[in-house]
């Protein structure tokens, strides 16, 4: 039985995944597990994708490489993706969301995303894929849709996931 619990924080690339994690490590203690640098870091990959610039995750070895830690529990998953990770590993899913497509579009283009890129994230964000993603793969009582446009927008987020996680340990304690 984990003593605290796993949560993936996921969303389109810019929605917020990062500066939620870190605000959330500082006030929790769960330890900000992204995804991007475990890959990195432990070659957790497949390939390379021409077309789109980047490495191809080779989710066996990712999850293979996380397992031991991430069943001890106390995670905060962060990535762009979520179906992956077993049902039994996790107890909460948060997906940010960006309403304001003019938001997210600055975002993307702060970020130097261009062309097909910024637009296939655009569009990611716009029907709202990874919440479906979620939604398709976890216990939809597990699954919580957050708005993340505003500097005011992840205080508050971070307090509810905040009490949560306290709910969730006391629950646990019982
Ligand atoms: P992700 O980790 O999902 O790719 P990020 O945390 O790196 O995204 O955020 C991308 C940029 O957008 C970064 O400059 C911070 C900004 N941002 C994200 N969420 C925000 C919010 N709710 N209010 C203001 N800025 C935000």
């Amino acid at each position: 039985m984990r003593k605290s619990p796993n949560v993936i924080i996921t969303g389109t690339p810019g929605v917020g995944k990062t500066v939620h994690c870190e605000q959330l490590a500082q006030e929790t203690g769960l330890r900000h597990l992204s995804i991007n640098q475990v890959a990195k870091d432990r070659e957790c990959y497949d390939g390379y994708d021409e077309e789109r610039k980047s490495w191809i995750v080779d989710e066996d070895k990712l999850l293979d490489a996380i397992e031991d830690e991430v069943l001890q529990g106390g995670y905060l998953i962060d990535w762009h993706a979520c179906d992956l990770f077993p049902k039994s590993w996790i107890d909460l899913v948060v997906v940010l969301r960006c309403p304001s497509t003019s938001i997210f579009h600055d975002r993307l283009s702060a970020r130097g995303y261009k062309d097909d890129k910024l637009q296939e994230n655009l569009d990611a964000e716009i029907f709202g894929l990874l919440l479906e993603e979620a939604r398709e793969a976890y216990d939809e009582e597990i699954v919580v849709e957050l708005t993340s446009e505003k500097d005011d927008d992840v205080e508050s987020n971070c307090e509810r996931i905040v009490s949560w996680i306290n709910t969730w340990k006391a629950s646990q304690a019982e």
